[in-house]
């Protein structure tokens, strides 16, 4: 028996992991207590990261479609018919006949991200889609615009904060999401050890709002208005101070005179908090030695994200607490993606052209899920007609999956990177296998750029791969090589040789020069002799620097514009209907790890909240079955009544639905569920940044 170090990549907390082996094979999973940031952290999930790699379902080797039977192919002749169907596509319909949606894993793997850059390029595609519009675009948007990159993303200072007013996000489920924080629960007791301040704004009572000095009901798709009302409270008690900021901002007046419209009284009926409450949490918030206001994913995919990403920025920025210790900071990771898009001049753009059908905004180049299955099932030029995916599972994933599922059967090719066949794969011609957990190396790219202390961490693999199997980064820059090859892709002799340059190099060498470039000067080399990972301190205000002579916008015109729309709610009249939002679950990874039986034993994780007098006034029984109707289709679950959701909301975990004929997951079919996003509507989207409006959909309840 040997103790080897890896990484966990399943979520952004990054756990470091010591992993048990007895030659090659893999024994228990445990936090490295010796990891400086997770400190043995770990969470259920990392035992199965062995679950997903060994599992039987796992494909090994290409697989082609041959009516409903699959055929092992090699990867030679693979890549030359993925490249020669895509291409002909291409030389037919023109570059944007041909789709790419990139999924979240992405994010959790170098390899993968570092490719991605290099796919899109080469094959010239404006039918870009990702998991970033059904996610944090709007954080996005607010970056580009208030900072003037797209990826200058603030985060809480958990560790030294003296208030964490939390809006739309339950880390204690999720392990936190733009905020890398391992053993997030334990910081936050830390917080309240020290006499800080937790306050938690959710409709439901989540696990978080459990362990908080305070929870606030909010109704879904109120935040905003929320958000201006204590930006309200805050000037109107004089207590704004953007402190060392102050000369580099423009906006603040504009700011003071919008905030100026939304008193506390006018808001309290819309957002059902009190007026009261909104004048002490203002007051609370503006009067802490600091103070942090942090938004996720209940504050972001809704009607009002756009706005609400913008206001927790402002709100922090106008107490004094953006870029200070204990507030909202900026990271200075070891391989740093601001620096480097900086320096190639890809700051980010938004609303550069506008998609085909809806005329929804491009976002840095992408346009939003939600637009993917209309611009492949309606008619006309430019209509996709062949589609790759990328680590993505957007049939259970995007808004309307039921929607998309038709339109992929509708695709003339299809091709799907991924290690299983699974709901969305399931409709591909093409599966292209990939390594995944142990086999891999890791260096978190992505979420040391997100972390509440700026560390840094290079684990080997422990395993070998599987013969028939690649890694992302080669495949998805094989696969472009191979579009070229046969007269697809952007024209040009130069893409060719970047890409060839690229998979000459390939992923390590590429981030081994990003961290010797970097700000801290470190290399692979460094790394691999510091195994726990190297603790790079605690972050610093360094705002100045990082807009780089560009000043902060505090009232960004795009926002400003979106203000109507939102005004507009406050004059429409209330209903009694049921609207309804999602969840997240310990033990469940969005749609693709409920094939771990480890992870689905024990009771159903897919049940409907509800709180018990809605449940009455539409005669519902205390458990059993309903069905949920919105306005694109209806799904049955079981019912579970409690009063940790507020009256007039449901709430329904998302990444189920696994019963569908032709995925290959026996376990999680057998613990199926049903897709949230069957209800979840297509149109419904925040119409000012794109992204996907999950939460408030109205629905109505009746037995099954
Ligand atoms: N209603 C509702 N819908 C939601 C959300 C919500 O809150 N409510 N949340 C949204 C959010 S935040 C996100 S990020 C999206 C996620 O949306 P997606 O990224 O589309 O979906 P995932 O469920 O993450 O599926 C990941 C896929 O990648 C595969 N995979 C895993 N690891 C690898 C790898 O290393 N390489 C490759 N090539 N494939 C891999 C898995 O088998 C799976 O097929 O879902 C969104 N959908
Ligand atoms: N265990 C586990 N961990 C995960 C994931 C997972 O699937 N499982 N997914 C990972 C991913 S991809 C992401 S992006 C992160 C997300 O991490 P979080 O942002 O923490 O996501 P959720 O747990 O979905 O929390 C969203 C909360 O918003 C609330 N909410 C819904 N609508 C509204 C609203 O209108 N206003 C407000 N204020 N709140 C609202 C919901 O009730 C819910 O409690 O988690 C990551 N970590
Ligand atoms: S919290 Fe996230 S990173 Fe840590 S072990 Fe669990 S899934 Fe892995
Ligand atoms: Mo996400």
């Amino acid at each position: 028996m040997t103790q080897r170090l890896h990484t966990c990549m399943l979520c952004e907390a990054v756990c470091g992991l010591t992993v048990e082996m007895d030659g090659a094979s893999i024994g228990r999973v445990r936090g490295d207590p010796d990891d400086p940031f997770s400190q043995g952290h770990i969470c259920p999930k990392a035992a199965a990261i062995v679950d997903v790699q060994g599992d039987p379902a796992r494909i090994l080797e290409p697989q082609r479609r041959q009516g409903d039977r699959w055929q092992s192919v090699s990867w030679d002749e693979a890549l030359e018919e993925a490249g020669q169907r895509l291409a002909e596509v291409q030389r037919k319909h023109g570059r944007n006949a041909v789709g790419v949606y990139i999924g979240n894993p992405t994010v959790h793997s170098y390899s993968a991200l570092l490719a991605t850059p290099f796919f899109n390029r080469a094959m010239g595609t404006r039918s870009r889609f990702s998991a970033t519009s059904v996610d944090q675009l709007p954080h996005m948007l607010a970056a580009l615009e208030m900072f003037g990159h797209q990826v200058l993303l603030p985060v809480p200072d958990v560790d030294r904060t003296h208030f964490f007013l939390m809006l739309g996000a339950n880390p204690v489920a999720s392990n936190g999401s733009l905020m890398t924080a391992g053993g997030i629960s334990r910081r936050l007791e830390e917080l309240r050890k020290r006499g800080g301040k937790l306050v938690v704004v959710d409709p439901r009572r989540t696990e978080t709002a459990e362990i908080a000095d305070q929870h606030l009901a909010i109704r879904p798709g109120t935040d905003a208005l929320l958000l201006l009302a204590l930006l309200y409270v805050i000037f109107e008690e004089q207590r704004a101070n953007l402190r060392h900021l102050a000369a580099l901002t423009d906006g603040l007046d504009l700011l003071r005179e919008i905030a100026g419209r939304f008193p506390p009284e006018r808001v309290a009926e819309r957002t059902a908090i009190s007026s009261l409450a909104i004048w002490e949490l203002g007051r609370a918030f503006a009067s802490a030695p600091s103070a942090v206001a942090y938004g996720r994913v209940g504050a972001c995919t809704q009607q009002f994200g756009g706005l609400a990403a913008w206001l927790v920025v402002a709100l922090n920025a106008v107490t004094g607490n953006l870029d200070r210790e204990g507030g909202f900071m900026f990271t200075t990771p070891a391989a740093d993606l601001v620096a480097l898009a900086t320096r190639t001049g890809d700051r980010g753009h938004f609303g550069r052209w506008r998609s085909r059908v809806r005329g929804l905004p491009e976002f840095g180049g992408e346009l939003p899920a939600a637009t993917l299955a209309e611009e492949i099932d309606t008619e006309g030029d430019g209509r996709i007609r062949a589609l790759v995916t990328f680590a993505g599972n957007p049939v259970l994933s995007t808004p309307n999956g039921a929607r998309l599922e038709r339109a992929l059967s509708r695709l003339d090719y299809r091709v799907s990177i991924d290690l299983y066949r699974n709901e969305t794969t399931r409709h591909a011609d093409l599966i292209l296998p990939t390594s995944f957990g142990f086999e891999r190396d890791h260096y978190d790219l992505a979420f040391y750029a997100l972390s509440v202390r700026n560390v840094a961490r290079y684990v080997k693999p422990l395993v070998p791969r599987p013969p028939g199997v690649r890694g992302d980064f080669e495949t998805l820059l094989d696969l472009a090589l191979s579009v070229r090859r046969h007269g697809g892709g952007r024209k040009g002799a130069a893409a060719g040789v970047t890409l060839r340059a690229a998979r000459m190099l390939g992923e390590r060498r590429l981030l081994d020069l990003m961290l010797r470039f970097g700000p801290h000067r470190l290399s692979l080399r460094k790394l691999e002799q510091n195994p726990h990972g190297i603790d790079l301190g605690p972050l610093r205000p360094h705002l100045v620097a990082r807009l780089g002579g560009r000043r902060m916008q505090l009232a960004p015109a795009v926002f400003l514009r979106d203000l109507d729309r939102l005004t507009a709610t406050l004059s429409k009249p209330a209903t009694n209907g049921l609207v309804l939002i999602g969840r997240r679950a310990l033990r469940s990874n969005n749609s693709w790890m409920h094939n771990s039986l480890r992870l689905v034993k024990g009771p159903p994780g897919c049940v409907l909240l509800m709180h018990p007098e809605d449940a009455a006034a539409r005669g519902l029984g205390p458990d059993g079955r309903v069905r949920v109707t919105s306005r694109v289709g209806s799904v049955e679950v079981p019912v579970a009544l409690s009063d940790e959701v507020m009256k007039g909301v449901v709430s329904l975990p998302h990444g189920w639905g696994h019963a569908r004929d032709g995925a290959a997951l026996s376990v999680a079919a057998a613990h199926a569920g049903a897709s949230l996003n069957d209800l979840t509507d297509d149109h419904s989207v925040d119409s000012l940044s794109g992204n996907a409006a999950f939460n408030g959909i109205p629905v109505t309840v009746t037995r099954a």
